[in-house]
C-alpha cells in the first residue's frame, strides 16, 4: 500500500541486546564501548511520525553511553578495523537476501569493508551465540514472561466464558485480543488459531472466518499475547455448548493425562525436547489404548506410528521474545534451569477414518502450557491460571449459552 504506515516490530536479537525500539539502527559492542547508531527523522517527518528521541534520555534509559547518527557508523567501523586491535568482528545483519536489502542504504559502505578488506576477521555467526544467551531467561525476563502468561490465561477464561453456539471464530479471536489489551498487553503474539469442529485438524488454521455451530461441537483456540516484548503461547479445547459428549470427554481426559505426565518431566535433566517427544508418544500409546482409541491388534511399532500420525507436530518449542524462540538451539539440547518451553500434545482424528470411533471422527484437540524449568526441579507452569480440567472447562464454557 502506498504511503500507509505500518507497525514496526524490532528484531528480537537487537531487542535482547539493547532494548531500543526504533527502526534502522545499529548496535556496536566492543570490549570498551557500547555504541548505538540510530536513524533520526527529518523535522518534516517529525510532524507525521512524532519527535525524535532525546539522545540524553535515551542513553540513560538504555544504559548505553554513546548514541550516534547512523550516517557516522561506517566511519566509526573503519577507524575501529584499521586500528591496532586485531580481534574478530562478530556480526548479525548480513542475512544477505533480507536484512542486507532493507538496510542497503546504511550498510553499503560497511558491506565493502567487511566483505573485502577485513573479510578474514569477520564472523557472521553471531545469531547462534546470542540465542545461547537468550535460551536461558534471567529473573527479570521470567517475571515478564509470567505476566504475559497470566494475561493470556485470563483472556482465555473470558473468551471461553463468552463463547456460545453460532459465534463467529473471528469474534472469539477479537475477544481474546481485547481481553489481553485490557491488561496492558500490546496484543496477540501471533495470529491465533480459532477452529470450530473439523477445522481444528488443520494445525495452522488461521482463517478464523467460520461460524462455530452447535454441530461443530468443539472449539480449539491456540493464542498468546505479547507483554513488554515477551510472548505467551496457550492452547485449549472446549465444548461450544458447554458440555463434552462422553466420547469427547474420555479423549480429552486421556490427552490431559499425557500433557500432565509430560510436564512432570520438565526438569533440569538429560531430557531434551526431542526425548520429551518420544515420551509423549509413549504416554499416548498408554492412555489412548486405555480408552480403546488404538486398535488392540497392532504391534507396538504400529501403535507408535499411529500416535505419531494422530499428533503430527512436535511436543513443544522454546518461548521468549519470539514465539518459536531460539530456533538455532537444537531440540537435542538437555533442559536447563531458566529455559521456558511449551508442552502441547494434540490429537487430531481424521474424518471418516473407520479405524477410529465414529463419534470422534474429525475432531481435533490440543492442550498447551508454558513451563519454566527451575533449579530445584519442580516444573513452574507459567500458564497455570488457565483452566484445563474437564469439569472446570465445562463450568466456564456453559456460562453464556443462549
Ligand atoms: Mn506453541
Amino acid at each position: 500500500m502506498h504511503d500507509v504506515p505500518y507497525k514496526f516490530h524490532q528484531s528480537t536479537n537487537f531487542q535482547y541486546l539493547c532494548g531500543y525500539q526504533g527502526s534502522d539502527s545499529f548496535l556496536i559492542l566492543t570490549k570498551n564501548e557500547h555504541l548505538l547508531f540510530i536513524t533520526q527523522k527529518s523535522s518534516e517527518f517529525e510532524i507525521w511520525e512524532g519527535p525524535n528521541p532525546d539522545k540524553t534520555t535515551l542513553s540513560k534509559n538504555l544504559g548505553i553511553e554513546s548514541i550516534n547518527d547512523v550516517s557516522e557508523m561506517t566511519q566509526y567501523m573503519n577507524k575501529l578495523l584499521s586500528g591496532p586491535c586485531e580481534s574478530t568482528v562478530w556480526c548479525s545483519f548480513f542475512d544477505e537476501d533480507y536484512t542486507g536489502k532493507i538496510h542497503a542504504k546504511h550498510i553499503n559502505g560497511l558491506h565493502q569493508l567487511i566483505n573485502n578488506e577485513y573479510r578474514a576477521r569477520v564472523d557472521k555467526r553471531l545469531d547462534g551465540l546470542i540465542q545461547k544467551l537468550r535460551v536461558i531467561k534471567s529473573a527479570n525476563e521470567q517475571k515478564l514472561m509470567r505476566k504475559a502468561c497470566e494475561i493470556a490465561s485470563h483472556a482465555f477464561i473470558h473468551t471461553m466464558e463468552f463463547s456460545y453456539p453460532q459465534v463467529p471464530e473471528s469474534v472469539l479471536e477479537t475477544n481474546f485480543e481485547l481481553e489481553c489489551k485490557k491488561r496492558m498487553s500490546s496484543g496477540s503474539a501471533y495470529i491465533p488459531v480459532v477452529a470450530g469442529g473439523n477445522r481444528a485438524c488443520t494445525i495452522h488454521y488461521i482463517d478464523n472466518n467460520c461460524m462455530i455451530s452447535a454441530k461443530d461441537s468443539l472449539v480449539l483456540m491456540d493464542a498468546g499475547c505479547e507483554y513488554q516484548n515477551y510472548c505467551s503461547d496457550i492452547s485449549r479445547t472446549w465444548p461450544i455448548i458447554g458440555k463434552f459428549t462422553p466420547a469427547q470427554k474420555e479423549l480429552y481426559e486421556a490427552l490431559l493425562e499425557v500433557q500432565i505426565r509430560c510436564i512432570d518431566l520438565c526438569k533440569p535433566s538429560q531430557l531434551s525436547l526431542n526425548e520429551l517427544l518420544v515420551r509423549m508418544y509413549q504416554f499416548m500409546i498408554k492412555y489412548f489404548e486405555e480408552i480403546k482409541l488404538l486398535p488392540a491388534h497392532l504391534t507396538y511399532q504400529e501403535k507408535f506410528q499411529m500416535v505419531s500420525k494422530l499428533c503430527p507436530h512436535h511436543i513443544g518449542h522454546h518461548l521468549g521474545l519470539d514465539v518459536h524462540d531460539c530456533h538455532l538451539i537444537s531440540r537435542d539440547e538437555p533442559l536447563q534451569p531458566g529455559m521456558v518451553i511449551t508442552i502441547e500434545p494434540g490429537v487430531y482424528i481424521p474424518l471418516h477414518d473407520t479405524e477410529f470411533p465414529k463419534e470422534l471422527s474429525g475432531y481435533g484437540m490440543r492442550i498447551e502450557d508454558d513451563i519454566l524449568i527451575t533449579q530445584n526441579g519442580a516444573p513452574d507452569i507459567l500458564t497455570n491460571q488457565c483452566p484445563k480440567k474437564c469439569d472446570i472447562i465445562e463450568s466456564i464454557s456453559c456460562k453464556n449459552q443462549k
